[in-house]
């Protein structure tokens, strides 16, 4: 199957300094190694893949920037009519590609954040200090100067969490304040993966952070932070494919891979069928 409608961009961002484990530094490099480009370009006529790469530097110095520039980056794809796919790095990408996004959609869009964590951690409130554990809260202008998003990108209304059962209170505390519909496991089973998504995207725009550690483990040994217990990811795809192929998602973004902790495999194929998926259903006309 070949001639998809929607023109697309890969862009990949080799940054792990957000992270505890920074081997996701080298996900996208061993995602394009194994061959991934090539064989998604033999399913579409208008595929770009861009590659970013943290230059040497201390978090809080190299992240701001490397969001401004992914920012730039993204808006700039999104202006030329392409629809974005992120692929990190650690899960602080996050502030770059839905920067972009703001900057470059015109209308509203709400944002789901399939992760099994928050990331709703300011530096005052982190237990560990790294930044992938910020990027929401960075979107809705929480957070230091450099990393804070201003204006907002998000108001905490438009954000649906799905998927969690990591936190820590102040980040629970956080949902509330800002209205933050966070949907856990126990109620993703009882709703069903497709009707979860479906009130998550509600009638709009919208666009996708998939942090792979939402899945479980089983299915995606690799991301440094794994947690038990997450989204099947047969059950994952079946109900991510229709919302791929519908011209209301403005962009997707795939984030922690860590191609060290992964297990034959696994987890690069997984990336990759999804992927995959928004690039075969994008023949449909929007
Ligand atoms: N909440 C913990 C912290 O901030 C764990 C963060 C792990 N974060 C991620 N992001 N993998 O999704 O220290
Ligand atoms: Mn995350
Ligand atoms: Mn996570
Ligand atoms: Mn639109």
């Amino acid at each position: 199957m070949t001639g998809s409608g929607r023109a697309m961009t890969i862009l990949g961002v080799g940054c792990g300094l957000g992270a505890r484990d920074g081997g996701c530094a080298d996900g996208p490099r061993a995602l394009r190694r194994g061959g991934m480009g090539e064989r998604l370009r033999g399913l579409t006529e208008d595929l770009h893949c861009l590659e970013l790469q943290a230059p040497l530097g201390d978090a809080q110095t190299v992240i701001p920037r490397l969001a401004d520039h992914l920012a730039t980056l993204v808006a700039k794809e999104c202006g030329r009519g392409r629809f974005p796919i992120v692929i990190g790095g650690d899960h602080s990408c996050a502030m770059g590609t839905w920067a972009g996004l703001r900057q470059a959609h015109g209308a509203a869009f709400r944002l789901i954040w399939i992760d099994a964590h928050m990331d709703l951690h300011t530096p005052d409130t982190s237990p560990s200090g790294a930044l992938h554990g910020m990027p929401l809260a960075c979107l809705l202008g929480l957070g230091p100067p450099g990393l804070a998003r201003h204006p907002p990108v998000l108001t905490g209304t438009e954000v649906t969490l799905m998927g969690v059962r990591s936190w820590e209170p102040e980040e629970e505390a956080r949902t509330s304040r800002h209205g933050i519909r966070v949907m856990g496991m126990a109620e993703l089973k009882r709703l069903g993966l497709a009707a979860a998504l479906a009130e998550a995207t509600g009638p709009g725009d919208f666009g996708i952070s998939l942090d792979l550690d939402a899945i479980d483990p089983a299915d995606a040994p690799g991301v440094g932070t794994p947690a038990p217990g997450g989204i099947r990811a047969d059950e994952l795809l079946d109900a991510l494919a229709p919302l791929l192929a519908s011209p209301r998602c403005i962009g997707l973004e795939i984030a922690e891979y860590n191609p060290h902790h992964d297990i034959d495999q696994r987890t690069a194929a997984l990336v990759e069928t999804i992927v995959e998926a928004a690039i075969r259903s994008s023949g449909d006309p929007p």
